[in-house]
């Protein structure tokens, strides 16, 4: 009798939306935090690509509750893969990044990793003010955290 109402959520969904979760976190790495660059590498965090399509990262941040950041260069996440970014040194594969780093970044204790997309978007001008100049901003945008 009553049409059923659907949840407003279905109707949005836009099923292309690329979607890239932090699905994994070592913020410690096993054994003392000895700086090795072996030890530095036990620390990572894993980006999975929850839909069917490649996701270019390129541009893409993942960073700490201390703003250190790493920035993803040319790299494309195939779909329902998991990339794996290590905090010490070594070669870059379709598998596993490295943030070439010397010390370890993720705190044992309380850390909180994001995951941010930066897009270009250009400043618009507020009405009445004259000969605003045109500028173009950053703006990041959060995907993703884990705590
Ligand atoms: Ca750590």
């Amino acid at each position: 009798m009553g049409a059923v109402a659907l949840p407003a959520s279905a109707a949005d969904r836009t099923p292309d939306r690329p979607k890239v979760e932090i699905s994994a976190v070592q913020y410690d790495a096993p054994g003392r935090d000895t700086r090795t660059n072996r030890s530095l590498n036990k620390e990572w965090v894993e980006l999975t690509n929850t839909t069917r399509r490649a996701v270019n990262l390129d541009g893409w941040t993942l960073s700490d509750a201390d703003g250190h950041t790493y920035t993803f260069d040319h790299y494309r996440l195939a779909g329902r893969a998991t990339v794996r970014i290590h905090t010490g040194e070594g070669r870059d594969t379709r598998t596993d990044l490295y943030q070439d780093r010397s010390r370890h970044i993720w705190d044992n204790h309380s850390d909180t990793a994001t995951c941010a997309t930066t897009t270009t978007a250009s400043s618009t001008r507020s009405p009445g003010a004259a000969a605003t100049t045109a500028a173009t901003t950053d703006t990041t945008t959060p995907c993703c955290t884990a705590d």
